[in-house]
């Protein structure tokens, strides 16, 4: 039974580079709230300012959601 976990365990974390090449907004969410903070946006984009990330953040939340984030440029085309 301790070998099948360990096995499960091994299969779940090969998985997950494949979703990170897949799904950028997935893998810039490092604590899976659902949003970017800006301390995440600023890891995947550095020259971001304050300014354009207030721009992105179209309802004011001070966070990116799936929705704005695939609306501004940070999303690859
Ligand atoms: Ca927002």
């Amino acid at each position: 039974m301790k070998k099948f976990a360990s096995i499960v365990a091994t299969t779940a974390f090969l998985a997950v580079p494949a979703a990170f090449a897949q799904d950028v907004f997935t893998a810039a969410d490092v604590d899976g709230s659902g949003d970017l903070s800006a301390a995440e946006v600023a890891a995947i984009a550095p020259d971001m300012t304050p300014e354009a990330m207030a721009q992105y953040d179209t309802d004011g939340s001070g966070t990116l959601s799936r929705e704005e984030f695939e609306a501004s440029p940070l999303m690859p085309k």
